[in-house]
C-alpha cells in the first residue's frame, strides 16, 4: 500500500453532528447497526443525534478513528462478493472509560444526552444468567459500589443518573442493544439493584423517571481482519484504518417508551423513518430471534468448531450440519414459542439458513462460541425447557449443549487445543478436567448454578449426557447426522 495514500476524513459539506447520544461500549456490532439507523434518522429528520462512543476497556477503536476524525466505512457484503461501502460520519468522538471515567461520565451527565445505548455483550450487564439479577460478588460490581469512578457499564450508568437528578435534569433514557432476552427489564433490574445498594432514593428516582426500552437487534457482523483494511483500500483508493464488515441485512425493533421530550428537542432521532419498527411490546421479537437466530448460531458453532469448520457459511455448506440447523428449527424451536404477530416462522427460518450461507461472510464459530455461559441460558435453554414442559424431545438442541461441554473442556476432536474465551473459562475447564467419566463431566457442567438452574440440571442430566457420549463415540458430525 503507497504510504502517500490519503487518509479517510470528514466530509467538508457535512459538519460534526452536535451529540444525543452516548454509546457505550463501541464495538463493530453497534457501528455497523445502531450508528447507522441513527445516521438513516438524522439524514431524513434531522436534529442533534451525533454519539460518542465509549470504549470500556481498551484504546483500540479510538487510536484507529481518532487520526480519521471518528469516520469509518460499512462494509455490506452481498452473496456473489459484491461489496457494498458506506461512509458512517455520525460518530462525534470516542473515549477511552479507564483513562478518564469523567470525562465520561460528565458527557452522560450533559442534559444534551438523550439517550445511552448500550452494546456490552452479555457478560457487561455483570447479573447471574441463570436469575437475570446483579451480581453482588462481581469484583468490578463491588468495586464499583465504592468507588466514584465506575468500572462497569452499569456503574456509569447510576453515578451519571445520580449526577443528574442531583443537578434536577431528567434521566437518560437507556436503550440496550444486546442479545438478551428482554434486555430493557434486564438493564432495568440490574441498574435498580445497584443503585438500591448505593442509594435507595436514587433508586425510587429512576424506578418512576427512568425509561428502558426492549429492543431486537439483528446484524451479522464478523470481526475486521487486516485483509479486509487492505482490500477496502485498493478498493476506495483511501486508507480507513476501522472499517466495519456486515452483511446487509439488519432489523431493528424497538419498544416505544423513552423518558419524555424535554427543552424543546425531541425524545428520541427518527428512528420509524429510518426503518426501525416501533411497537408496544419486543418480546415476542426476541423470543423469536434469540431462538431461532442465536440458538441455532450457537449450537453450530459448538458443532461446527468440533467439526473442524472454521465459519458458519462453512459449516452449513456441509449437508449435514444445514440438515441438522433445518430439524433444529422445525422440530425443537419453531414449536416451543408463539411468533410475532403476521410473521410466518417457515419463511423465517429460510431466510436465516440463506443469511447463514453468504459465504463473503467469513464468521468464525470460535467468535460465536465465546462466553457460552453467557449465552446459553436464553439461547438454547429456555427452548429445551419450554419443550420439556410440553414433552417435546430435544435430541439436537441437547446435542448442543453437549457440544459446548466438550468445548469448553478445551480439547478439540484432534486433541487439540481449543482458546475457550468465556468469564466462567478456568472454572468450567476445571470442573471438566476433574470429572473422569462423560457422565461424571456432564453432571459437573450441570452444576454450575449461574447457566443451569437445579430443575433443569436434574432434566438435562440423562439426555446431555446421551448425547455427550454419542459425541466422543462418533464425533460432532457423526453424532449430528444421526439425530438428523
Ligand atoms: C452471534 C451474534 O456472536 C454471536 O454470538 O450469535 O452476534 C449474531 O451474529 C447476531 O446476534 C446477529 O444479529
Amino acid at each position: 500500500m503507497p504510504a502517500e495514500m490519503e487518509r479517510l476524513g470528514r466530509s467538508k459539506d457535512r459538519p460534526k453532528p452536535k451529540s444525543g447520544i452516548v454509546h457505550l461500549g463501541l464495538g463493530a456490532f453497534f457501528r455497523a447497526f445502531g450508528a447507522i439507523y441513527i445516521d438513516d434518522a438524522v439524514r431524513v429528520s434531522g436534529g442533534d443525534w451525533g454519539i460518542v462512543g465509549v470504549s470500556l476497556q481498551s484504546p483500540g477503536t479510538r487510536d484507529k478513528l481518532a487520526p480519521q476524525d471518528f469516520v469509518y466505512t460499512t462494509v455490506s457484503q452481498d452473496p456473489d462478493g459484491g461489496e457494498t461501502f458506506r461512509r458512517i460520519e455520525i460518530l462525534e468522538t470516542v473515549l477511552v472509560a479507564p483513562e478518564d471515567p469523567d470525562a465520561v461520565l460528565a458527557r452522560m451527565t450533559d442534559p444534551a444526552i438523550r439517550i445511552v445505548t448500550l452494546t456490552v455483550t452479555e457478560k457487561g450487564y455483570c447479573h447471574d444468567p441463570a436469575s437475570g439479577r446483579l451480581n453482588f460478588s462481581h469484583p468490578d460490581i463491588e468495586h464499583d459500589l465504592t468507588h466514584a469512578k465506575p468500572r462497569t457499564a452499569i456503574g456509569y450508568l447510576v453515578r451519571a443518573l445520580q449526577r443528574r437528578r442531583d443537578a434536577g435534569d431528567p434521566p437518560f433514557t437507556v436503550l440496550t442493544c444486546d442479545n438478551l432476552p428482554e434486555n430493557g427489564k434486564l438493564v432495568r433490574g440490574v441498574v435498580l439493584d445497584f443503585a438500591r445498594a448505593l442509594d435507595p432514593e436514587l433508586a425510587g428516582w429512576i424506578e418512576t423517571e427512568g425509561r428502558f426500552p426492549s429492543t431486537m437487534v439483528d446484524r451479522i457482523t464478523p470481526a475486521t481482519k487486516p485483509e479486509d483494511v487492505e482490500r477496502l483500500a485498493q478498493k476506495i483508493g483511501i486508507r480507513d484504518e476501522a472499517p466495519v464488515l456486515c452483511e446487509p441485512f439488519r432489523q431493528w425493533v424497538v419498544e416505544d417508551d423513552f423518558v419524555p421530550a424535554y427543552d424543546g428537542a425531541e425524545a428520541y432521532p427518527d428512528l420509524a423513518a429510518a426503518g426501525v419498527e416501533m411497537v408496544a411490546d419486543v418480546t415476542p421479537f426476541e423470543h423469536m430471534k434469540l431462538r431461532m437466530l442465536n440458538g441455532t448460531h450457537s449450537s453450530l458453532a459448538y458443532l461446527g468448531y468440533l467439526a473442524g469448520h472454521e465459519t458458519i457459511a462453512e459449516t452449513v455448506a456441509d449437508p449435514v450440519f444445514a440438515g441438522f440447523a433445518k430439524r433444529l428449527w422445525q422440530e425443537e424451536i419453531m414449536p416451543s414459542f408463539s411468533p410475532p404477530e403476521g410473521v410466518n416462522l417457515a419463511d423465517y427460518a429460510d431466510a436465516l439458513f440463506k443469511r447463514y450461507s453468504n459465504p463473503a461472510i467469513r464468521h468464525r464459530t470460535w467468535q460465536i462460541a465465546m462466553d457460552g455461559s453467557q449465552k446459553l441460558p436464553q439461547r438454547i435453554l429456555g427452548t429445551i425447557a419450554d419443550n420439556l414442559a410440553a414433552g417435546r424431545a430435544s435430541p439436537g438442541l441437547m446435542l448442543a449443549v453437549a457440544a459446548w461441554m466438550r468445548y469448553v473442556g478445551g480439547v478439540d476432536e484432534k486433541g487439540q487445543s481449543i482458546e475457550v474465551k468465556d468469564p466462567l473459562a478456568g472454572r468450567l475447564r476445571g470442573l471438566s478436567d476433574a470429572a473422569e467419566t462423560p457422565a461424571e463431566k456432564v453432571a459437573a457442567l450441570l452444576s454450575v448454578r449461574e447457566i443451569f438452574s437445579a430443575e433443569l440440571a436434574a432434566q438435562l442430566l440423562e439426555p446431555v449426557t446421551h448425547a455427550y457420549q454419542e459425541l466422543c463415540r462418533l464425533g460432532a458430525r457423526r453424532a449430528a447426522e444421526d439425530i438428523t
